[in-house]
């Protein structure tokens, strides 16, 4: 497909085709956007009027995209199974979408060989539009004294019941200055209820209650519920009590850079 004819709506309209029926959201964003936010280590190295779309996991993927991909490919114990299903489900979808174009696919379990993420899935979020991104500096006379607090996005739809998983960089899709840059809605306006986020988020992310911090539309099924309350060590124990059996079948994974963060972010 000629970079030259393709829109914005264009590649985002396809994309999301594809990936909405599994749960998906798909939301553009400029590159420079993102990174005139970064120090130059953690940029983009393409031009900054490229375009980028980053994907979310809405509570939906696992029963639309997960769940089918384990009965279909049943449990391998090599990398985290979420992470196997969203990359085979975007990489499909990007070979379907776009044959023979050159996209850079970014997972958010990916780290660079600085050990920093290969992207911030957070910040990118935020300038698509996608959802608000809550950091420490967003408090006004902060009561944490020295303390870091790690900031967290909220989704106007899910509040927190949704994950940020892939960007994607289409270095010859070049976007004209029209584009305006959309601003996330603030569903979390106050300084009381931002506190109220960041130390659920940092003190107690166990418990979910960060992600009840606006009433979502929709939250994670009992099911998924108990997958993620499952160390990841545990979970293929807990995937083969659903009948899901493992398969030793298979070609190891190619990306050798990548690193599971341990936490099994859901
Ligand atoms: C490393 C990591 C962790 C580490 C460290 C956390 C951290 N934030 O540094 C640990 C292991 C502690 C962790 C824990 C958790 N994590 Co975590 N983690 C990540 C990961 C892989 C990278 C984050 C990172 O290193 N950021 C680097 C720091 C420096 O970035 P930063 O603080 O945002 O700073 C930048 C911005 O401020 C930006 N910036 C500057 N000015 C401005 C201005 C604006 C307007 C903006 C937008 C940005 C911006 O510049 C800074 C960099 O220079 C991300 C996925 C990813 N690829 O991004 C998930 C991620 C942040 N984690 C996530 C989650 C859910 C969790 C947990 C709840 C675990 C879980 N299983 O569910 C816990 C909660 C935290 C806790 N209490 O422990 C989710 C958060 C989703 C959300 N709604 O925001 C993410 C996005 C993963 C995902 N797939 O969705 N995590």
């Amino acid at each position: 497909m000629a970079a030259a004819t393709q829109s914005v709506e264009s590649v985002t309209g396809l994309l999301e085709e594809c990936l909405s029926k599994q749960g998906f959201e798909v939301h553009p964003l400029k590159v420079g956007w993102y990174n005139s936010l970064l120090p130059a280590t953690l940029r983009l190295s393409c031009p900054d009027d490229s375009l980028a779309l980053v994907v979310l996991s809405t509570p939906a993927m696992f029963e639309q995209a997960f769940l089918p991909f384990m009965e279909e490919r049943g449990c391998r114990a090599v990398t985290d199974p979420i992470d196997q299903c969203v990359k085979h489900c975007v990489t499909s979808a990007v070979s379907q979408c776009f044959p023979g174009q050159e996209v850079d696919l970014r997972f958010d379990y990916e780290l660079l060989p600085s050990r920093k993420p290969k992207f911030l899935a957070q910040t990118a979020a935020h300038v698509s539009g996608a959802a608000f991104y809550y950091q420490q500096s967003d408090v006004t006379d902060q009561p944490w004294a020295e303390r870091k607090m790690f900031g967290v996005c909220v989704h106007p739809r899910f509040g927190g019941w949704f994950a940020i998983r892939a960007l994607l960089v289409f270095g010859d899709v070049t976007l004209g200055s029209e584009m305006v840059q959309p601003i996330p809605p603030d569903c979390v306006p106050t300084r009381e209820s931002r506190i109220q986020l960041l130390e659920a988020f940092n003190f107690h992310w166990q418990d979910w209650s960060y992600r009840d911090v606006v009433r979502p539309v929709q939250t994670y099924s009992q099911k998924q519920r108990d997958y993620f309350s499952t160390p990841p060590s545990q979970r293929f124990d807990l995937v083969r009590t659903w009948g899901f059996l493992p398969r030793e079948d298979h070609q190891p994974e190619t990306t050798l850079d990548t690193q599971n963060q341990g936490k099994g972010h859901g």
